[in-house]
């Protein structure tokens, strides 16, 4: 890209247009700003004194290491100074109010993932940002489609950050020297149909009839009357496997299955599916349950579960297509009958 764009001057052009986009500009500028602190703490790590080791139980029942506890001290932090009504953290049982009379509200995974950390892996922040309705707390159960701006941050290699706004997808590297994002894919595109898909294969005994369906169709391959000769990518990280998708397409699933805590999928509606959900859909990709589109859904309760299948508009096509076929009765049916090919549309 020719032109140097920061961020800043980024959200100076196409944030105010966009429906409150000032204020949406003002969050995300916060946002970017905790997450280019998170990205050092992170960076050190146990340099940083950042052990990695248990802090206790967050409300959902997960593992918070130390860093988790610090990642969601600096997004607090950060947009108390925003103009935010309420947040909801993936760290707390309930959504807390800031400011009453501010114009948004914000969800959000401080950081998705931690426990890669420990493997030097790919770790992340997601956000979702919708404008406060007159119940200011009753704004974080509306439909996805309600959200202004939405995005997520990777501290990989480079600190990237994916940001959906304005009805597009926008990519920004950190340039750590002047600790500002800078512009580096405008309207990214996911591709249409790319044959590659992540899972986590391991759980393949517990999936119901229409995934086995669709993942087995994908391995079998041409030469196994398959439609293409899949690729498969696995991280075990929202975020990575998101840049990916954004990057080269493929499908991203987890879905719901036969454990005891996975009937709605892992993975939370309001600060990983609704957001991702908003990124694929404006950079022309899909995201789904397999029955209904996600941004269509509501939460009923703030750390509600929900299956997530995203990606390639073709890929989360022929899954949903696959769930029509296959009765829901026979969802987790080891039948022969789920073995068979050509499913595909
Ligand atoms: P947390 O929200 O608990 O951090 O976990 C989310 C996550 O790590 C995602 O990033 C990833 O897609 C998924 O869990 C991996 O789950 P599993 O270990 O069950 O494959």
């Amino acid at each position: 890209m020719d032109e140097r764009v920061t961020l800043r001057s980024h959200l100076d052009q196409s944030a105010s247009p966009a429906p409150h986009g000032v204020a949406a500009g003002e969050v995300i500028e916060a946002i970017a700003m905790a997450a280019i602190d998170l990205a050092s703490l992170i960076g050190d790590g146990p340099l940083a004194g950042i052990t990695g080791r248990n802090g206790g139980i967050n409300p959902d029942g997960d593992i918070q290491r130390d860093i988790d506890v610090a990642a969601d001290d600096m997004m607090r932090r950060a947009l108390r100074n925003a103009p935010v009504a309420a947040i909801l953290s993936e760290e707390a049982a309930l959504p807390e109010t800031l400011n009453a009379e501010a114009p948004l509200c914000v969800a959000f995974d401080p950081l998705d993932g931690s426990a890669n950390l420990e493997n030097n892996i790919s770790v992340g922040t997601i956000f979702s940002v919708r404008p406060r309705g007159n119940d200011i707390l009753s704004t974080f159960f509306e439909p996805g489609t309600a959200q202004c701006a939405a995005g997520f941050i990777v501290y990989g290699p480079q600190t990237t950050l994916v940001l959906a706004l304005g009805g597009r997808v926008d990519i920004f590297i950190l340039d750590r020297r002047v600790r500002e994002f800078v512009l580096t894919a405008r309207s990214v595109r996911v591709a249409p149909d790319t044959p590659e898909f992540a899972i986590n294969a391991s759980n393949r005994r517990h999936w119901h009839g229409p995934v086995r369906t669709y993942i087995d169709e994908c391995l079998a391959g041409t030469g196994g009357g398959g439609a293409a000769d899949f690729n498969m990518r696995w991280i075990g990280s929202l975020v990575a496997e998101s840049l990916r998708i954004l990057v080269r397409g493929g499908v991203f699933l987890y879905p719901a299955d036969a454990r005891p805590g996975y009937r709605e999928g892992r993975l939370r509606l309001l600060y990983e599916a609704h957001p991702m959900a908003l990124v694929m859909e404006w950079a022309g990709g899909a995201a789904s349950t397999g029955r209904r589109r996600i941004l269509e859904l509501g939460a009923k309760s703030p750390h509600q579960r929900v299956p997530l299948i995203m990606g390639s508009a073709r890929g989360v096509r022929d899954v949903a297509a696959i769930h029509e076929v296959i009765e829901p009765m026979f969802d987790n049916s080891d039948a022969p009958l789920f073995a068979r090919r050509g499913l595909f549309l």
